[in-house]
């Protein structure tokens, strides 16, 4: 480590060494003082005012020059402090850049690197064939009416023309609501097994001419299978005016699924029987996959059967203070699970409440 001589002669050559030594070992420790901190030490070193390497140069070598060196002592160590002052000047730029340098260095992100990947959501394929049906039944003039999940035996049966112990009651089993022994059998509570006590309700709060369509969710003790879920989805429908017909239903539910599979689809009705319709109907359309020829998806029969429907039972209407005599109407229920596997041809119901996202993933 450099220190500062005693200076015994001061002759001009004496001097020469004695100042480049001195030079050189400044430029050396300018150029070491990397960071802020080594520039520090550096800086007080050869600056600091009491005992600094400068301070020394002044007090050795000019302060002992004899009289006639003074001068050109004086001149040197001038020229030594300038230099000085330049190189702890620069030296104090590249040690606060090279601190910055690694602060940088240290706080580095690799832009490089794949990011997080945020995947955006879709609309699950069993809301999107219901947002589909539910538009094309508000442009036909139809509301939207909603209902409880949890619904009493009165507005899920019983005013719904299934008596107690009425055997069509056993083909809709479901989840009763525990420990209600104590209520009347019409209070007791239970999950829902259609969406057709919403009719009820709506009869109830509403005059008519009545138009509404209630989507929500359903359940039934039903084994899941392909096509059997024990949670589902449907879509009921019901008009109420004076002089509905039947001949309007069909006009209407073929309207509906023409909108849903395209203007080639036929509709067909055939006899079938629920409580609250008279007649009643099961609705098929013609195989959208093979238009009627016979496929996989249709069993070879050309027709798949897709809802229930009827002429609202006069019996209901005496449930909610509607006049049969006067008034006439028409309803019908359908599964959204069943409708959105016709329409993207997926074969087994489950799909849709695995959460697999390969299969959600082709609705993206
Ligand atoms: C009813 O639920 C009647 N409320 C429909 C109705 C409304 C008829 C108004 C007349 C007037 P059904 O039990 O057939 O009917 O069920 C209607 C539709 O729900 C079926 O066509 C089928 O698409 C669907 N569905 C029934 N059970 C299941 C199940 N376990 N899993 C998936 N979908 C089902």
């Amino acid at each position: 480590m450099y220190t500062v001589p005693k200076l015994e002669d001061f002759s001009p050559a004496s001097l020469d060494k004695a100042a480049s030594e001195l030079r050189e070992a400044l430029e050396n420790e300018a150029r070491s003082a990397l960071d802020p901190k080594a520039f520090e030490e550096f800086r007080n070193r050869w600056m600091a005012r009491k005992n600094g390497l400068l301070t020394q140069v002044n007090d050795m070598w000019l302060k002992a020059a004899p009289g006639p060196a003074k001068r050109d002592v004086g001149q040197l160590v001038n020229a030594l402090k300038k230099a000085a002052e330049v190189l702890v000047s620069d030296a104090e730029q590249l040690a606060s850049s090279s601190g910055l340098a690694a602060k940088l260095k240290s706080e580095t992100i690799d832009i490089s690197l794949p990011g997080i990947e945020r995947t955006l959501g879709v609309r699950h394929p069993v809301l999107r064939t219901l947002d589909e049906l539910i538009s094309v039944f508000v442009k036909m003039g139809y509301s939207i009416a909603e209902g409880p999940e949890v619904e009493s035996d009165y507005y899920n049966f019983e005013a719904l023309n299934f008596p107690p112990n009425h055997p069509a009651r056993d083909t809709q089993d479901t989840l009763f609501i525990a420990n209600q022994e104590r209520h009347p059998q019409r209070d007791r509570l239970l999950l829902r097994t259609h969406t057709s006590p919403v009719q009820i309700r709506t009869m109830e709060s509403q005059r008519p001419p009545v138009r509404v369509i209630c989507p929500g969710k359903v359940h039934r003790n039903d084994a899941p299978d392909a096509t059997h879920s024990p949670g589902f989805h449907q879509l009921e429908g019901l008009c109420v005016d004076t002089n509905i017909t039947f001949g309007d239903l069909k006009g209407t539910l073929d309207h509906a699924m023409k909108s849903l599979f395209g203007s080639a689809v036929k509709t067909s009705f055939r006899p079938s029987f629920f409580p609250f319709t008279e007649p009643s109907v099961e609705v098929s359309i013609s195989c959208p996959f093979c238009g009627g020829k016979g496929c996989r998806p249709c069993k070879q029969s050309g027709w798949i059967e897709l809802l229930g429907a009827g002429m609202v039972d006069p019996n209901v209407f005496g449930f909610v203070n509607y006049d049969p005599k006067k008034l006439s109407g028409f309803a019908f229920g359908m599964g959204v699970e069943r409708l959105t596997m016709m329409s993207y041809n997926v074969d087994d119901i489950q799909q849709f409440f695995y959460g697999d996202m390969r299969f959600l993933e082709q609705f993206a």
